[in-house]
């Protein structure tokens, strides 16, 4: 039976994630593997739940420690029902967005400590962290203007204001290079194919030193 590899997609709005994320499916599955498409907040029907109180309403509806503990109640409820049964089977798990994306929004941006929510990962997961992790850099105005004019309800994070985003962006390129042996950084604002391109060659590379 195959290793299972824990695969993560992280960056700001509209780098292309989602996109990348069915792209990296449809080819893993071509290559003989079982595949499992996931996404945060949700991946569970609890977890789906928490991702309505947090992604509609006011940009200012929740403090930033109020929601890193919703992302965590759901991402416990998705690594325990969801990502470890799949790697324990010998599965590539793809999540679009995981922890790295609380450090970001709701550390960097949003103002909490670290340290601090280190110590929520810590205390909730323990040390359970993706093998590889695939940042998508793109400058905040473009991805922005990707999702302009996107219908839905699901704008409370777009709606903050571009400082909050380039903090953002600047957290991500930060975490990359903390941990370069963990996290590949490609270049959001390269076409699609290119972009898909040097992704599977990642997974790939990671999927051999197994
Ligand atoms: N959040 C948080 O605060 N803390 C946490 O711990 C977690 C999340 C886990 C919901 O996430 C929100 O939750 C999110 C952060 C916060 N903030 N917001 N909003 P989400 O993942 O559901 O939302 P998102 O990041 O905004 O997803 P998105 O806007 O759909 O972006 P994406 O998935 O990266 O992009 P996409 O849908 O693949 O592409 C957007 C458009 O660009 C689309 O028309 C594509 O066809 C196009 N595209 C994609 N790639 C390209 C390239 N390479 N060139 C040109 N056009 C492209």
């Amino acid at each position: 039976m195959p290793k299972g590899l824990f695969v993560t997609l992280e960056g700001g709005e509209g780098a292309g994630k989602s996109t990348l994320a069915r792209i990296l499916q449809t080819a893993l599955i071509e290559h003989g593997r079982e595949v499992v498409l996931t996404r945060e907040p949700g991946g569970t029907p609890g977890a789906e739940d928490i991702r309505e109180l947090l992604v509609r309403g006011e940009p200012e509806r929740w403090s930033a420690m109020t929601e890193a503990l919703l992302f965590y109640a759901a991402r416990v409820d998705h690594v325990e029902k969801v990502i470890q049964p799949a790697l324990g089977r010998g599965a590539i798990v793809i999540s679009d967005r995981f922890a790295d994306s609380t450090m970001a929004y709701q550390g960097a941006a949003g103002g909490i400590d670290l340290a601090r929510l280190k110590a929520l990962h810590h205390l909730t997961l323990d040390d359970f962290q993706p093998a590889l992790t695939l940042l998508i850099d793109i400058r905040p105005e473009t991805g922005l203007a990707r999702t302009r004019g996107r219908l839905g309800q699901e704008v409370r994070f777009e709606s903050k204001a571009l400082d909050f985003h380039q903090r953002l962006r600047i957290c991500f390129q930060k975490l990359a290079a903390d941990e370069p042996g963990r996290f590949v950084t490609l270049n959001g604002e390269e076409d699609t194919n290119t972009v898909a391109t040097r992704a599977l060659a990642a997974v790939m590379e990671r999927l051999s030193d197994e």
